[in-house]
C-alpha cells in the first residue's frame, strides 16, 4: 500500500491561505519587527554551533541568508476585527455541525483507518513521507491565528505502517524558528538522533527552509502514537498529527470492532505560543499558565465569536462548526484518541453510548467498560463505541476540558467541547442525547493505570537500580517562577547533550562514564548515567500542586504503583521491587497534585532519553531531566 496521499500534498494550501492573513489582527502580530532580529541574531549564533554537528552540515547554508518574508508584516488592520458579521451558511443552527470541512483541514476521513485494504502481513516496507512546515494564519475554530502547518494542514497528516517498516520523513523548516520533530513513544532504538529533541538528541532544523530526514525503522511496538515538535512550546501551534502502527497481533484486537478511526483531541488557544509565552515566564507569574481558549475535536470546534470582546482584536469568523462522526447502526467502532494538546486533560464520553477502553499508549488491553475516560496530555486511548442506539437521534461526543487543572478562569472557554455522532449523516442537533449521570472529575487526574490489564501478558523483572526524583516549582530570584527535578531547572543545551555524550565517550572522557548523577554537562541539564543494561525503578514524587504529565522517551515503562499521597513509604519497597505479571506498560502518566509514581523500564536502550512533564509550559518552564543509557553501544 502507498504512503497516506494526503501527506503527499505539496505546501500550496498553506500558502494560499496565509494570504487571507493579510490585515489580521491576532496581538502577537505586533512583536514581528522585534522577532525579525533576534531571529537574525538566532540564526548565526546557529550556525556557529551547528559546526559540531555532522548530519546537519548540509542544512546550515539553508538557513542562512534567506529573507525575512515571514516576519516584516505589518498589521495594518486597525479595525476592531471581532466580531464579524455572520456568513450566511449555518448549516444547522442547533448542533452548529458541518459535513463540509475547509481544504486545509484534516478531517474525518483522512483519520479512518481503511482495514479492508490494509495488509497486515505484508513483508517490511519503506513509506516515505515529506513535511513542510510552515506559518499560516488559519481560523480551526473560527478565529484566525497564527499557526503552524504541516503540508498546509491542520491537524497534521496521518502516518500509517505495519511494524518493521522504515519510515523515511523529509522535513523542510519554513518556519522563523528552529524546530524539530518527535515520534512520540517510538522506541528508537539504535537511532537516538532520530529522536527529534531539540538540544538533546539534535540540533534545531535551521529556519527558513532547513531540511532534515528523519530516518528509522519501527520494531517492537504497535498501536498508536503521535508525533509533533519538539522545540520550545510550538507542538501547541498545531504542528501535530497521528501515527499509526499495525501489527499481525491487532488481528486480536479486531473481534472487538469493524470500523477504525482516529480521533484527535487537543486544547486549542487564540494566540501563538510564542506570544503567550514571556508573560508566562516573566517575574510574578507564579507559573500562571494560559488557559486554553477552546478545545478541539479533529481540529475543529464552534466557537461563539460573540463572547469575545469587541476590542479583543481577533479576527473571528462566525462559521465555525462541530467535527461529525458518522455510524452505522449494528456496527462497532474503534476510536483511537490522542491528547495532542499543550495542557489540558480531557474527560472524554459519547452521550448513551458505554466505552470500552483496548488501548492505552500502544499496549493492548483487556476491554475495560467506561463511560468516561481521563486523558492527560499526550496519553493515548483506544475506546469502542457500540452503535445500538435509536438512530432517530443523534448524539455528543464530549471532550470535556477538566478546568481543575487551570490556575485560572477564562471566560471565554466552553470547557465541553463536543462533536456529533450520526446514524442517519445528518447535522441535526441532537433530540434524546444525554450525558451520563457519573460526576465529572473535581481535581485533575487521569485514569488510574491500574483498572488496565494488558492483553498480550509481560512480566517485569525486578529493578536493578533504583533513582528517586524530586518534581517542584519553586520562585527564585525577581520573582521569576521556574519548574526543577532535583534542584535542576532544563533549559535546552545549544550543543545536544547526545553529541556533547559521543565525543566525550570516544575521548575516553571518563567524566561521561561517572555512573548516576552526571557533572559532564552544563548546570541546567539533569543527566543520570545509568549503568548498562539495567532494569531501572523510579519513584517520580511531585511536589506541585498541580498534577503533571510525565513522558519517557524511547521507552514506556510498567507502572509499579501510583499514590495521590505525597509521600512514599520505602518500606513498602521491597514487597514492590519484584517480578510483576502482566502490569500495563505505557509511556506517560499522569502524577497527582503532591502525589508520587513508580515506574519500571529496561534500559537497554543507546542515548539520551528525555523524561518530562508533557505540559508544553512546563517543559519550557524547566520540567525536563535525561537518562544517558547503554555507553558500551554509544562508545563505538
Ligand atoms: C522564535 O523566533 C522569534 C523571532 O523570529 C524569537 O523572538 C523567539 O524567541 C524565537 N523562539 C524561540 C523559542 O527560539
Ligand atoms: C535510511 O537509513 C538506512 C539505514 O541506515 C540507509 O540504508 C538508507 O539509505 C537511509 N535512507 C535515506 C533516505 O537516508
Ligand atoms: C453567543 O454569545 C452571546 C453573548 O454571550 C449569546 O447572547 C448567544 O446566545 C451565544 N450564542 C450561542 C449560539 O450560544
Ligand atoms: C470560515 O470563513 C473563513 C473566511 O472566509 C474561511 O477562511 C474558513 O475556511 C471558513 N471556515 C469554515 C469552517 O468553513
Ligand atoms: C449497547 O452496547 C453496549 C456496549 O456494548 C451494551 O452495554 C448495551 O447493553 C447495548 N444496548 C443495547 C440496547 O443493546
Ligand atoms: C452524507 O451527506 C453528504 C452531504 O449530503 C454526502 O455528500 C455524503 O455522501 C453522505 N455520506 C454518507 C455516508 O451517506
Ligand atoms: C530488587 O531486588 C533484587 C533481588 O530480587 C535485588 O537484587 C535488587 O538489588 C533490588 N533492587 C533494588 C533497587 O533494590
Ligand atoms: C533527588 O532528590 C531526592 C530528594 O531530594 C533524593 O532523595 C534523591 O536521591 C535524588 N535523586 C538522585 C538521583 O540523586
Ligand atoms: C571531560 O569532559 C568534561 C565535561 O564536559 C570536561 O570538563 C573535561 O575538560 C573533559 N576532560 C578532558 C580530558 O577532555
Ligand atoms: C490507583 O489505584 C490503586 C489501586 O486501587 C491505588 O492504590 C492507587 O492509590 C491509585 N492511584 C492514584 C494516583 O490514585
Ligand atoms: C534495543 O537494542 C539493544 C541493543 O542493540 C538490544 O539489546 C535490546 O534488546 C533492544 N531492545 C528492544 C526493546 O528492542
Ligand atoms: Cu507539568
Amino acid at each position: 500500500m502507498a504512503p497516506d496521499t494526503s501527506a503527499e500534498k505539496s505546501a500550496i494550501t498553506g500558502q494560499t491561505h496565509s494570504a487571507t492573513s493579510e490585515g489580521q489582527g491576532s496581538p502577537d502580530a505586533k512583536d514581528r519587527g522585534h522577532q525579525s532580529n533576534v531571529s537574525r541574531g538566532r540564526r548565526v549564533y546557529l550556525a556557529i554551533v551547528l559546526v559540531l554537528v555532522v548530519v546537519l552540515a548540509l542544512a546550515l547554508g539553508l538557513g542562512l541568508g534567506l529573507g525575512l518574508k515571514h516576519s516584516s508584516r505589518s498589521n495594518s488592520d486597525d479595525s476592531p476585527g471581532s466580531p464579524l458579521p455572520s456568513s450566511p451558511q449555518t448549516p444547522s443552527e442547533d448542533s452548529q455541525a458541518s459535513l463540509s470541512v475547509p481544504t486545509w483541514r484534516s478531517n474525518v476521513e483522512d483519520y479512518t483507518l481503511d482495514t479492508a485494504s490494509w495488509d497486515f502481513h505484508a513483508p517490511p516496507t519503506t513509506r516515505e513521507y515529506k513535511f513542510t512546515l510552515s506559518e499560516v494564519q488559519l481560523s480551526p475554530d473560527g478565529v484566525f491565528r497564527t499557526m503552524i502547518a504541516i503540508n498546509g494542514r491542520f491537524p497534521g497528516p496521518l502516518i500509517r505502517a505495519n511494524m518493521g517498516d522504515r519510515l523515511i520523513i523529509n522535513v523542510q523548516n519554513n518556519l522563523p524558528n528552529g524546530t524539530a520533530i518527535h515520534w512520540h513513544g517510538l522506541f528508537q532504538n539504535g537511532t537516538n538522533w532520530m529522536d527529534g529533541t531539540s538540544g538533546i538528541t539534535q540540533c534545531p532544523i535551521p529556519p527558513n527552509g532547513g531540511r532534515f530526514t528523519y530516518n528509522f525503522t519501527l520494531e517492537n511496538q504497535f498501536g498508536t502514537y503521535w508525533y509533533h515538535t519538539h522545540y520550545s512550546t510550538t507542538n501547541g501551534d498545531g504542528p501535530v498529527g497521528p501515527l499509526v502502527i499495525h501489527s499481525p497481533d491487532e488481528v486480536k484486537m479486531q473481534k472487538y470492532y469493524d470500523v477504525d478511526q482516529v480521533v484527535l483531541l487537543q486544547d486549542w488557544y487564540h494566540d501563538y505560543s510564542q506570544a503567550l509565552l514571556p508573560d508566562y515566564l516573566a517575574s510574578g507569574s507564579e507559573n500562571g499558565e494560559p488557559v486554553p481558549d477552546n478545545g478541539l475535536i479533529q481540529g475543529t470546534n464552534y466557537f461563539n465569536c460573540s463572547s469575545l470582546d469587541s476590542d479583543s482584536g481577533y479576527v473571528c469568523e462566525q462559521n465555525s462548526t462541530r467535527a461529525v462522526l458518522t455510524v452505522e447502526h449494528g456496527k462497532r467502532y474503534r476510536y483511537r484518541l490522542i491528547n495532542a494538546g499543550a495542557f489540558a486533560t480531557f474527560q472524554f464520553s459519547i452521550d448513551n453510548h458505554p466505552l470500552s477502553v483496548i488501548e492505552a499508549d500502544g499496549t493492548a488491553t483487556e476491554p475495560l467498560s467506561v463511560h468516561r475516560v481521563d486523558i492527560a496530555v499526550a496519553q493515548r486511548y483506544s475506546v469502542v463505541l457500540n452503535a445500538n442506539q435509536s438512530s432517530a437521534s443523534n448524539y455528543w461526543i464530549r471532550a470535556q476540558l477538566n478546568t481543575f487543572c487551570f490556575g485560572d478562569d477564562n471566560p471565554v472557554l466552553d470547557a465541553d467541547a463536543r462533536a456529533l455522532i450520526t446514524y442517519t449523516n445528518s447535522t441535526a442537533a441532537p433530540t434524546d442525547s444525554v450525558d451520563w449521570k457519573d460526576a465529572l472529575d473535581v481535581e485533575c487526574i487521569g485514569l488510574n493505570s491500574s483498572l488496565l490489564t494488558p492483553m498480550f501478558e509481560t512480566e517485569a523483572p525486578p529493578a536493578t537500580i533504583m533513582y528517586a526524583l524530586a518534581a517542584n516549582f519553586q520562585i527564585g530570584d525577581y520573582a521569576i517562577d521556574r519548574a526543577y527535578i532535583n534542584g535542576t531547572s532544563w533549559v535546552m543545551s545549544a550543543v545536544p547533550t547526545l553529541n556533547q555524550a559521543v565525543a566525550g565517550l570516544e575521548a575516553a572522557n571518563s567524566t561521561f562514564t561517572t555512573l548516576g548523577v552526571s557533572s559532564a554537562f552544563s548546570a541546567n541539564q539533569y543527566v543520570i548515567d545509568v549503568p548498562d543494561v539495567a532494569i531501572v525503578d523510579l519513584l517520580i514524587t511531585n511536589y506541585d500542586e498541580g498534577a503533571h504529565p510525565f513522558h519517557l522517551h524511547g521507552h514506556s515503562f510498567w507502572i509499579v504503583a501510583t499514590s495521590p499521597d505525597q509521600y512514599f513509604d520505602w518500606s513498602t519497597y521491597p514487597a514492590l521491587n519484584t517480578t510483576l505479571s502482566n502490569v500495563l506498560k505505557r509511556d506517560t502518566i499522569m502524577i497527582d497534585a503532591f502525589g508520587w509514581a513508580l515506574v519500571r523500564f529496561v534500559a537497554d536502550n543507546p542515548g539520551l532519553w528525555a523524561l518530562h512533564c508533557h505540559i508544553s509550559w512546563h517543559m519550557e518552564s524547566g520540567l525536563l531531566m535525561q537518562f544517558q543509557t547503554r555507553n558500551d553501544i554509544m562508545r563505538t
